[in-house]
């Protein structure tokens, strides 16, 4: 059975990369040992990797416009998608992604305000027309998240954006689940750990009933 392709979204610090190692192991145990890989854009191959220290970390006095942030993004998405993703659902596993599309809408459509219907050819071509089966938004206050992110250390480029900025990709992400509603799920990501694991947990037992991975 093809696996499925599970994707995690939401503002800087919105707890994915903890919720998504907490998922996997949960995961692995629910599904009696099927397989459930844990990947990231940008940065989920090799090539990903390096244009993932090119976005975050060009160096000093290096400025990246818009529009070639947003193709890199894409040509880190096409390498995944091809050589990473797909091959992984074909052989039956659980794709655990932390970001995804919406990533794209909500940084450079909705935060650096590039077109919204290019970004959407660019992302059908990026992903080959691969959708994923569900995605889970962890909706937090941006100043929190920010807050978060800041405790943990060193700032990447797109966290030292201003606070505005964070706030427009914020509001693209409650567009985007208007828009989406069979596919994007929200779930409310300021309290604790366990509090949003717990409530990602329902939501992901529902689904994998409904898709018949779960016995009766
Ligand atoms: N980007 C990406 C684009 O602009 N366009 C695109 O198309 C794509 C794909 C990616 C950057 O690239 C941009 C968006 C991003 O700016 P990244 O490192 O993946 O860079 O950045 P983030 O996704 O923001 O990763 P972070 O690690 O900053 O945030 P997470 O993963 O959401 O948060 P997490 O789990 O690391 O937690 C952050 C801190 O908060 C604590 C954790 O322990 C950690 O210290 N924490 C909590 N504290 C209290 N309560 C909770 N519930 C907590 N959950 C976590």
């Amino acid at each position: 059975m093809r696996g499925k392709f599970i994707v995690f979204e939401g503002v800087e610090g919105c707890g994915k990369t903890t919720q998504l190692q907490k998922v996997q192991g949960w995961l692995a145990e629910l599904l009696n040992g099927r397989p459930v890989v844990v990947t990231r854009q940008p940065g989920g191959t090799e090539l990903g990797v390096q244009l993932r220290r090119l976005l975050l970390n060009p160096g000093p006095g290096v400025v990246i416009q818009n529009r070639a942030e947003l193709l890199l993004y894409a040509a880190d998405r096409a390498q995944h998608v091809e050589g990473f993703i797909e091959p992984n659902l074909a052989a039956g596993a659980i794709v655990l992604c932390d970001r995804y599309t919406d990533s794209t809408v909500a940084y450079q459509g909705y935060g650096r305000q590039l077109n919204l219907e290019t970004i959407e050819v660019l992302n059908r071509l990026a992903t080959n027309g691969l959708e994923s089966d569900l995605t889970v938004w962890l909706d937090v206050d941006v100043a929190v998240g920010l807050g978060r992110a800041k405790k943990r250390g060193v700032a990447d480029r797109i966290e030292q954006a201003d606070l505005e900025f964070h706030r427009s990709v914020q509001n693209g992400y409650t567009e985007l689940a208007k828009i989406h509603q069979k596919r994007i799920v929200r779930v409310d990501a300021g309290g604790s750990v366990d509090e949003v694991f717990g409530e990602v947990k329902k939501i992901l037992s529902g689904y994998f009933l409904k898709w018949g991975f779960l016995g009766d």
